[in-house]
């Protein structure tokens, strides 16, 4: 196995370009000495959380928060995709290099129907849905993103998985051409996530293709990716390859890199603390026309989406399955 490398830093570390720039314009400052800045703000990043009301404006299949989209500009430039380096900033500059298309996908494990899938078939027969989902990172801070995308577990179905299937296992390309980032072993290469069967299957869990209306941009996991809101960002891998069904918990890439600080549920959980932090509040990047793009807000179990999803865990101590 590959070494560790600080793969997520605290909170503080993290405000992004936008935040700090509208921070210093709240405290006066000018844009001259920004490590005054972000120390100044460190207090603030780790203040109490402030009640929020979200869940409150979901539709109620889940489907589409009314809370304020994130903007485009943000969505597509404070990205995580290791592959193509570990900065916010890394993938919107280095994904060029990515080529979504043609691109195919591998079906395999247990299953009646498997093989190698050409993306246009493996997704043809389905509508592409919208969908308005909060994806919050398990570093602290949450997007309110506008997906376009295919239900995973309709075209799961297609693939008629055996009655020793209980998990899917997911896979992102690995090419070292295409992707600069995976000559360095921040992660245990190719990136790989998982979900049990019913997680796969549940109607919140897209396989996304788009967002706001345009085909996935190369850093957001063009051109097909999973969005699981209720989990922390890294269990929505990027830019698929192989899909397979497995009668076993399949490894995953965070978990094989620091299994005390990342679990196979993931689920969002403001009653686990990650070792190295709480994870009871968020920073919300914000949307086009908020005075402030980042506002402090409570983290909430599953993300918000606990009453299409907790029936999955009853009688699971999430504490241990985090
Ligand atoms: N292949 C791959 N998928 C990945 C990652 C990655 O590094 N590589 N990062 C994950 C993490 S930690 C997060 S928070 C989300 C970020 O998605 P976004 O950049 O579209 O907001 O992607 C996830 N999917
Ligand atoms: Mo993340």
């Amino acid at each position: 196995m590959r070494r560790f490398d600080y793969p997520a830093p605290p909170p503080s570390e993290i405000t992004p370009e936008p935040v700090y720039r509208a921070r210093r314009q709240l405290l006066g400052l000018g844009l001259a000495s920004p490590l005054l800045a972000l120390a100044g703000c460190a207090g603030a990043e780790d203040a109490a959380p402030v009640a929020t009301a979200v869940a409150a404006t979901d539709s109620p299949d889940g489907f589409r928060t009314r809370e304020a989209p994130t903007r485009w500009e943000d969505v597509t430039s404070y990205n995580n995709f290791y592959e193509f380096g570990t900065g916010k900033a890394d993938p919107a500059r280095n994904a060029h290099t990515l080529k979504p298309s043609p691109w195919a996908v591998v079906v395999g494990g247990e299953a009646e129907l498997t093989g190698t899938f050409g993306l246009e078939d493996f997704l043809r027969p389905h509508a592409v849905q919208d969908r308005i989902y909060r994806l919050r990172c398990v570093e602290g801070w949450s997007m309110v993103v506008p997906w376009q995308g295919v239900p995973l577990g309709e075209v799961l179905r297609r693939f008629k998985p055996t009655s020793r299937a209980k998990y899917v296992a997911f896979t992102t390309l690995a090419d070292p051409v295409q992707m600069p980032g995976i000559r360095f072993p921040a992660l245990d290469w190719p990136y790989r996530e998982g979900l049990r069967l019913d997680e796969a299957m549940n109607p919140l869990t897209l396989l996304a293709t788009g967002l706001y209306g345009k085909p996935l941009p190369n850093q957001n996991g063009a051109p097909l990716r999973l969005v699981v809101p209720w989990k922390y960002g890294f269990k929505s891998i990027k830019s698929i390859v192989r899909i397979d069904f497995t009668e076993r918990m399949p490894a995953t890439s965070w978990n094989l890199a620091q299994p005390s600080e990342y679990g196979f549920y993931s689920n969002v959980n403001p009653d686990v603390d990650h070792p190295r932090w709480s994870q009871r509040s968020e920073r919300r990047i914000a949307g086009e026309g908020n005075r402030v793009f980042a506002e402090r807000i409570a983290t909430l179990p599953f993300n918000g989406y606990g009453a299409q999803v907790a029936a999955m865990y009853s009688g699971m101590d999430l504490r241990k399955w985090f």
